[in-house]
């Protein structure tokens, strides 16, 4: 660490904040334009871990953020090394995560000229970041990094960048830390006023038939039990969104599970009967909600959420409470009233339509020995007693996941929610693990997905990392060949996907794996991976034209939802 007011350079101020900031692991791609910051790496406790694109890099630092609460950083290059790393800070913006990319911009004179590898990266990301930053001064350094990693975690937590010119890397000046704190004002979190938690008190203590529907942002703020303390007073069963799953314990009596496009069919229900929905930390995305115009009809509306601009945006509410969840739990906690009688009733019409839709569950069908993918994601929750830290990718396997893997606690489910992002699992994983060494991560990918950034194996294998890769194998872009299968007389066009050999593609990163193409081989192929020390991929080759239920077609009002039909065990016919 310098002394005050010592010469350093630009690249070493900035290796010195992000220190500070508590940071050890980084994720990057070096180039020219980043190179003095590179060089002056080594002068500092950083394990850097250099990805096969810079893509990865912005997954890895996000999979490390949702993992540990903690901020990501990723590192780039000027021009393509940066632009690379849209698809991640996109991500991490849609689902809330606090990433700082640091990326090297040409020097401050060629800015303009088409200098090569020049991109105006701040201009590209300015709608996708929470902030970011040009920095052509090494004066300027320590203050954008430092506010950068501010920004990224207060508030709604999200994506910030710092473009440094290389003469800003390579120029000194004289570095006082603690000098230089960031000089923008702190913009203080709001707290709803007495008459507001009064107001919705009132609201929750006379519903006869309220849900509370939980987000991401219980996760974001750790207030997983105070939402528990507050379901169990007022006994009010609890939905969660794709992001919110693992908020509250599946296995609790009033966890309703996943609600939305893909939630089973009672939770969705339960939303479309309630007179009250309780909104935490949660922002009425069109997947959760289906028609805004038919939704929740006879139901009144809080939502409590820590960014206004979210509040009325898609949904109109009745009362919103502004402000950090913990702040607005803390305040409602006191004042919830013993249930009202009504209340009972709703329970039992909630156990009765759950009731009904387990008839339909394929967990319940005799094995006809195919493999179905909801087969695998079930019995890896069972073999892993529900205890792994699952990263998963987007599609079929996806919505599988968050149905048959039951989450129990915060931060076991890192799934690219918002922008839906394929080739996410793989990276994330790698940073999840990073973040959490004790973890048993396992991430689930689809055949396509995987595809998309499956060369972070060579990452994998290159840092010694102890990640499980389980591939719902089914031959198919299947999550779009559902939807030809559904809305377009199953034409399906550009969605049948050859694949390598995924067994040995693995094998020539020294990584092993196994094929698993019967559902009696399953846990004996869970086990295997678990049992060995460091990386392992089991290809799971599943039931191609199998499809995901219940599923409420995009537009369509959430009570319509095209139900699992009950004969799914004959798809197929008998196995040799
Ligand atoms: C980068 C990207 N491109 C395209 C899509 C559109 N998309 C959503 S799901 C899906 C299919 C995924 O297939 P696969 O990875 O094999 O998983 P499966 O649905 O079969 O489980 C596609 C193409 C996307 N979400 N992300």
């Amino acid at each position: 660490m310098t002394d005050s007011g010592q010469r350093r350079t630009g690249a070493q101020i900035l290796w010195e904040c992000v220190v500070r900031e508590g940071v050890r692991d980084v994720f990057g791609y070096p180039g020219g334009a980043i190179l003095p910051a590179y060089d002056a790496m080594l002068e500092f406790p950083i394990r850097h871990v250099r990805v096969r694109h810079e893509q990865g890099a912005t997954h890895m630092a996000d999979g490390y953020a949702r993992a540990s609460g903690r901020v990501g950083v990723a590192v780039a290059t000027s021009g393509p090394g940066a632009t690379n790393m849209v698809t991640g800070i996109a991500t991490a913006m849609m689902d809330s995560s606090p990433i700082v990319c640091i990326t090297g911009q040409v020097g401050s004179r060629l800015i303009g000229t088409d200098a090569f590898q020049e991109t105006d990266i701040t201009g590209v990301t300015l709608p996708i970041t929470k902030h970011n930053y040009l920095v052509t001064r090494p004066e300027d350094v320590a203050p954008a990094v430092r506010e950068a990693f501010h920004v990224a975690r207060s508030g709604r937590p999200g994506p910030v960048l710092v473009d440094i010119t290389k003469d800003a890397q390579q120029g000194s000046c004289a570095f006082d830390y603690d000098a230089a704190a960031p000089a923008r004002a702190r913009r203080p979190v709001p707290r709803p006023c007495a008459d507001e938690i009064a107001a919705a008190l009132a609201l929750i203590n006379a519903a006869e038939r309220p849900v509370i529907l939980a987000g991401n942002g219980v996760i974001q703020s750790g207030t997983s039990s105070a939402l528990r303390a507050l379901a169990e007073r007022a006994q009010v069963p609890v939905a969660a969104t794709l992001l919110g799953l693992g908020g509250f314990p599946a296995s609790h009596p009033l966890s309703l599970g996943m609600m939305g496009m893909h939630g089973e069919a009672w939770v969705n229900t339960a939303i479309q009967e309630s007179d009250l929905l309780i909104a935490l930390g949660m922002r009425f995305d069109d997947r959760v909600t289906g028609n805004i115009r038919t939704y929740a009809t006879g139901a009144r509306k809080i939502h409590v959420e820590i960014d206004p601009a979210e509040v009325n945006k898609n949904v109109k509410v009745d009362l919103a409470l502004v402000g950090d969840l913990r702040d607005v739990l803390d305040d409602l906690l006191p004042g919830i009233a013993p249930p009202p009688p009504g209340r009972r009733a709703w329970l039992a019409r909630i156990r009765d339509l759950k009731g009904d839709s387990a008839v339909l569950d394929i967990q319940n069908l005799p094995d006809n020995g195919h493999l179905y993918a909801a087969h695998v994601i079930h019995d890896l929750w069972r073999a892993t007693g529900g205890r792994a830290l699952v990263v998963t990718d987007v599609g079929q396997h996806q919505m599988w996941e968050a149905q048959y893997y039951h989450h129990d606690s915060p931060r076991s489910l890192i799934t690219s929610g918002g922008l839906g992002t394929m080739g996410f699992a793989l990276p994330a994983a790698i940073g999840a693990k990073l973040a959490r060494p004790d973890a048993e991560v396992w991430a689930i990918a689809g055949d396509g997905g995987f595809q998309m950034t499956m060369a972070e194996l060579a990452t994998i294998a290159q840092e010694q990392l102890d990640i499980k890769i389980g591939i719902i194998n089914n031959g198919y872009l299947g999550m779009v060949r559902q939807w030809q299968e559904f809305f377009y007389e199953r034409r399906y066009a550009a969605t049948p996907l050859l694949s390598p050999d995924f067994v040995a593609l693995a094998g020539a990163y020294g990584v092993p794996g196994v094929t698993v193409s019967r559902r009696s081989e399953v846990s004996r192929a869970v086990e295997a991976a678990r049992a060995h020390r460091g990386a392992m991929l089991v290809d799971f080759r599943v039931e191609q034209e199998d499809t995901v239920y219940p599923m409420v077609p995009a537009g369509a009002a959430l009570h319509d939802m095209i139900r699992r039909p009950s004969p799914i065990a004959e798809t197929g016919a008998d196995p040799d």
